[in-house]
Formats: C-alpha cells, sequence, structure tokens
C-alpha cells in the first residue's frame, strides 16, 4: 500500500493529522495520488462549497470567519482554504490564517489550511479541486474556498464552487473593475464590505443596477446585492441566508450535478495535462531526441519542427 492510500484510510477513519498529510502530498504532487483518490472519491458529494472572493484586504477573511463561527453554532463542520496564487509562500494567507487558527483552537469541527504556489506548473486549481475533494470525504459539511485578486488563476480556482460570493469594499473604480474582470459572469451573491463607510450605499445601489440589467427569466437566479460590515460581524446573517438559498435554488433546478459534472471532467482533463506534460518532457530530454534538440538550440530548426518531431 501506498503512503498516500495509507493517509487516505486514516484520514477517513477520522484522523486529523492524516488530513494536513495527505494535503501536503497533494500540494507536492506526488506520484501515488491515483491509489488513494480510488478510495476517496466514492465518498465525495455531500459537502457544500463556496468561492469567497474580492481585492486583497476587501475582508474576505474576517467575513469568513464570522460565518464559521455561525455555522459552527449550528453544528456543522467547515473547512477554510485559503488559495493565494500570487505568493510563493501565501504569506499574507498563512498571516490571516494563524489568527483565524489560534480563534478556533482546539475545534475540531474546523480545519483551515492555506495552499500557495507549491504546485508546479499552474496546478493551483488542479490542487485546490483535490483538497476540496479529500475536504469532502472527510467529511466537512461545508467547505469555503477563499482567494484574492479577479486574475484568470483566481476564477479557474473558483470552479471548484458550487456558489461564489464576491465581497467588494466601496472604492471607487471597484464595480468598474468587476465588469471588466469576469467577475460578474460567475458571481451568485455581492456584498459590499466595509459598510461603515460612506459610499458604500452608493456602491450597493450601481451593483444593483448592473445586476439588474442582466438578461434573465422567471428560472433565472436573482443575484442579491448586500451590504455588510465584516468586523462588526454585521450583516453576516443575510450572507449566510443568501447561501443557503442559493443552494436550495441548484438543488430545484439541479445545477449542483451539472456543476459537479463540470468540476470532474476538468479534473480529469488536468490529470491528463500534468501527465502529458512530464511525458512530454521526459520525451523531449530522451536520447532519440538530443541530435535535434541541439539544432533547436543553435537555430538550426525552430520550436515548431521539434513539437512536431517529438508529436509523431
Ligand atoms: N472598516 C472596516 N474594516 C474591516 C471590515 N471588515 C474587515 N475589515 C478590516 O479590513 C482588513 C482586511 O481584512 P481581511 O479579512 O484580512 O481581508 P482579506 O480580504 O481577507 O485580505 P487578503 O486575504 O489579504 O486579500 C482588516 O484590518 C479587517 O479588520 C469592515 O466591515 N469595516
Ligand atoms: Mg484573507
Amino acid at each position: 500500500m501506498s503512503e498516500f492510500e495509507t493517509l487516505v484510510k486514516k484520514m477517513l477513519a477520522g484522523e486529523r493529522t492524516a488530513l494536513s498529510r495527505l494535503i501536503s502530498r497533494i500540494e507536492e504532487r506526488t506520484q501515488e495520488l491515483s491509489s488513494g483518490f480510488r478510495l476517496l472519491y466514492p465518498k465525495t458529494g455531500s459537502a457544500r462549497v463556496w468561492g469567497v472572493t474580492g481585492p486583497p484586504g476587501s475582508g474576505k477573511s474576517t467575513l469568513v470567519d464570522g460565518l464559521v463561527t455561525r455555522l459552527r453554532k449550528k453544528g456543522s463542520r467547515v473547512a477554510v482554504v485559503a488559495v493565494d496564487p500570487s505568493s510563493p509562500f501565501s504569506g499574507g494567507a498563512i498571516l490571516g490564517d494563524r489568527v483565524r487558527m489560534q480563534k478556533h483552537a482546539g475545534d475540531d469541527g474546523v480545519f483551515i489550511r492555506s495552499l500557495g504556489t507549491k504546485g508546479r506548473h499552474g496546478g493551483l486549481s488542479h490542487s485546490t479541486k483535490e483538497v476540496v475533494m479529500a475536504l469532502d470525504a472527510a467529511g466537512f459539511d461545508t467547505i469555503v474556498v477563499e482567494t484574492a485578486g479577479v486574475g484568470q488563476t483566481e476564477l479557474e480556482i473558483l470552479t471548484v464552487a458550487q456558489t461564489i460570493l464576491v465581497l467588494l469594499v466601496p472604492e471607487s473604480g471597484d464595480s468598474i473593475q468587476v465588469m471588466k474582470a469576469g467577475i460578474m459572469e460567475i458571481a451568485d451573491i455581492f456584498c459590499v464590505n466595509k459598510a461603515d463607510r460612506p459610499e458604500s450605499d452608493q456602491m450597493v445601489r450601481e451593483l444593483t443596477q448592473m445586476v439588474s440589467s442582466l438578461p434573465h427569466d422567471e428560472n433565472s437566479w436573482m443575484i442579491p446585492v448586500l451590504k455588510s460590515e465584516a468586523v462588526r460581524e454585521k450583516g453576516l446573517d443575510e450572507v449566510l441566508g443568501a447561501l443557503e438559498k442559493h443552494f436550495e435554488y441548484m438543488k430545484k433546478h439541479g445545477i449542483l450535478e451539472q456543476k459537479w459534472a463540470a468540476m470532474v471532467k476538468s479534473e480529469v482533463v488536468d490529470i491528463l495535462t500534468e501527465k502529458l506534460r512530464q511525458d512530454l518532457w521526459t520525451k523531449m530530454e530522451s536520447k532519440a531526441h538530443q541530435a535535434s534538440l541541439k539544432k533547436l538550440i543553435c537555430r538550426k530548426i525552430d520550436p515548431y519542427a521539434l513539437a512536431i518531431e517529438i508529436s509523431k
């Protein structure tokens, strides 16, 4: 039995340290993942997965923390995955996590972990998907994936979530940025945080206008625009209510199944892409292509020519 498989077994038996180690193996992209996923995958499918995104410093961690407290009161087991694509050491995320971890220390129903760019070849969204599956199999009822910013990597990471909550702060230009970055297309709930700031009502109005101008029919989900003051735990019950309402909406319209299908299909492509990349590097460095590789380096053949040779 591989080490990873053993970790999966222990994790399924409820060993917390096994879960932590298992996540590290996923991040490191150990070769043994397939053996463990055979055991792990059938246990997935009961967790609710939320994505929380928004500009750096908008209050995501503070808000998520408030949601965790509320969910714990309801007896729900919660995992938080803070994904930080920008930092190789997931510095910001880790710092925030420390504070949160202290708050929930000793509570077995809360698990907090940050993921950085340790994964090779931009495989962060791949690892995040697998970490979420592991947490699902480990029995967490709710998994929150928190990521800052609105770049392509972040959008990709968010495809793991069933519901996406976009947090904004009342600063000029934010709503225009939202339009640009394609966040509008993926947001299920908007929340203007730092509602203690005077411009927040204006921002709520702008967003409400934007949302109502989207094409919709009687079956569409109407994206709510909420307001919160996460630092004082204000507006969080409404945010939780909207998250629950969106879940019910998805259940009613068969959207959960669609999202699951899309997620696991992209997981398969990720697995194959990772494998292909490795195979292609191995092939290129093999003896058979050494002569052509030398020609490529001294410009006697071009990269496309070598690519065709390798693909034959
Ligand atoms: N005034 C005000 N400050 C807030 C509010 N919510 C959070 N903050 C503060 O905003 C700062 C950033 O909060 P975080 O929760 O770390 O924000 P974040 O979006 O997780 O930040 P990154 O993970 O670095 O992107 C902290 O100092 C919070 O105390 C709020 O409603 N009003
Ligand atoms: Mg944060």
